[in-house]
């Protein structure tokens, strides 16, 4: 039996670790951020930073006026109310205020002022793709994926007419519209030129899989994707469950992507507070087992919102190596549950498993998401090996580096890769 580990040799684990961690670029696998060529797509600048809907959600806990008021003024002046209910009135503890002063702070801008007309002079001096790069860099990213729906009227007119990509940018083929609202997508389809119909038929399933291809083809997809409600069941006699299997499930396998699947949340709770009126509920993972089961071909990159299905999802990725788990999905980002989800996921699957993305809406949000992030993954990481050290396993640096290069990225390739 070797001797415990001494305390040198713990604190030395944490330092060579947050040592190669330093050097490791990230891929970060879902987002809904856009290549610069996009244009106001991106979103960006400490107004964005302010009026993002996890901000929006919480300030009307501290608002006193009507929801119309708010959604009638002018960015800038959502920006101050909003400034002044969570970082003047109140101390900014939450998450994402948190992440507004990293941000900030990792930028160079003294957040202690609390001078907000400062900081919006400070951003006037940059141009877009300076900051872009700059981002990244504080970040440690070095490729994105971009969530890239069809079906959005601002975006696809850009990808129609082409444009020349920026290589940092990967596509992701969102499809929520075909899956989620099939009647009110059929006229739209059919505006397309495609022969659909709403009775879903042998013409109208090849149609719809003539429509994934075209647009395949044009963005050159890492995965198709849906967000799912507590509610989805499969198989079941409804559309969504239709069209999945007899359309996108084969249009996946045939070109070989995996289907992301973000399950768990509960639309417009509450209409009155637009993107920030989206809630959570529990999902019945037995769907998710089955498709696994049923579909051993197709690969299945999953993120479930509840924190209460997080074990269950584990012990599925036990039982079906084409089921790969990614991301402390919205709700769950923040640090108690992070880590506890992380600390499970380590326990049950080990490294086969990409822990984070950064759901970034806006560009400099990458700078908090992945900071926070990456320190909460190294400490779970740095704790296992720990763990490992008192049985008298030592990791060396190149076995340290590997894994958190899978951690960060090379687990989600291999895993597409397959
Ligand atoms: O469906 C999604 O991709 C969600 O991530 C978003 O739509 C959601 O609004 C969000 O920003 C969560 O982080
Ligand atoms: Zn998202």
């Amino acid at each position: 039996m070797s001797s415990p580990p001494r305390p040198q040799q713990l604190s030395a684990i944490a330092s060579r670790v947050e040592k190669i961690a330093a050097g490791i670029k990230i891929l970060d696998i879902h987002t809904h951020l856009y290549d610069p060529a996009f244009g106001e797509l991106l979103l960006w600048g400490i107004d964005d930073l302010l009026v993002y809907h996890y901000l929006v959600a919480e300030s009307f806990r501290y608002f006193d006026f009507p929801y119309e008021k708010f959604w009638s003024m002018p960015k800038t002046e959502q920006a101050n109310r909003i400034w002044d209910a969570l970082f003047i009135q109140n101390s900014p503890i939450s998450e994402a205020c948190r992440g507004v002063l990293t941000t900030l702070n990792a930028l160079g801008l003294d957040v202690n002022k609390r001078d907000l007309e400062a900081v919006r002079k400070w951003f006037k001096q940059w141009k877009v793709d300076d900051y872009l790069s700059r981002c990244m860099e504080l970040a440690g990213v070095e490729r994105i994926c971009m969530t890239n729906s069809p079906f959005d009227n601002v975006e696809r007119p850009i990808w129609e007419k082409g444009f020349s990509r920026d290589s940092r940018f990967e596509a992701g083929l969102r499809i929520d519209p075909l899956l989620l609202d099939w009647q009110n997508t059929v006229p739209v389809l059919a505006g397309w030129g495609y022969q659909v119909e709403p009775t879903i038929k042998q013409r109208t399933l090849s149609e719809v899989r003539r429509f994934l291809s075209d647009w395949a083809e044009r963005m050159h997809p890492r995965y198709a994707m849906v967000s799912l409600a507590p509610e989805f069941k499969f198989p079941s006699d409804g559309a969504t469950a239709l069209l999945l299997e007899k359309a996108v499930l084969p249009f996946c396998d045939e070109v070989g992507i995996p289907l992301a699947l973000m399950m768990g949340v509960k639309r417009q709770v509450n209409p009155k507070l637009a993107l920030a009126g989206d809630g959570v509920g529990q999902t019945d993972l037995s769907s998710l087992q089955n498709l696994c089961a049923g579909f051993p071909n197709n690969k299945f990159l999953v993120t479930v919102l509840a924190r209460e299905n997080q074990h269950e999802l584990c012990v599925l990725a036990r039982k079906f190596r084409n089921l790969h788990i990614f991301g402390c999905w919205w709700f769950t980002n923040v640090p108690e549950i992070s880590t506890e989800m992380t600390r499970m996921r380590l326990e049950l699957i080990g490294l086969s498993v990409t822990p984070q993305h950064s759901d970034a809406r806006v560009l400099d949000q990458l700078i908090y998401k992945w900071r926070h992030s990456r320190a909460m993954i190294i400490k779970v990481l740095i704790e296992k090996y720990e763990e490992l050290l008192q049985t008298g396993w030592h990791v060396t640096d190149a076995e340290i580096e590997r894994d958190l290069k899978n951690l960060f990225g090379g687990a989600f390739n291999q895993f597409c890769a397959r």
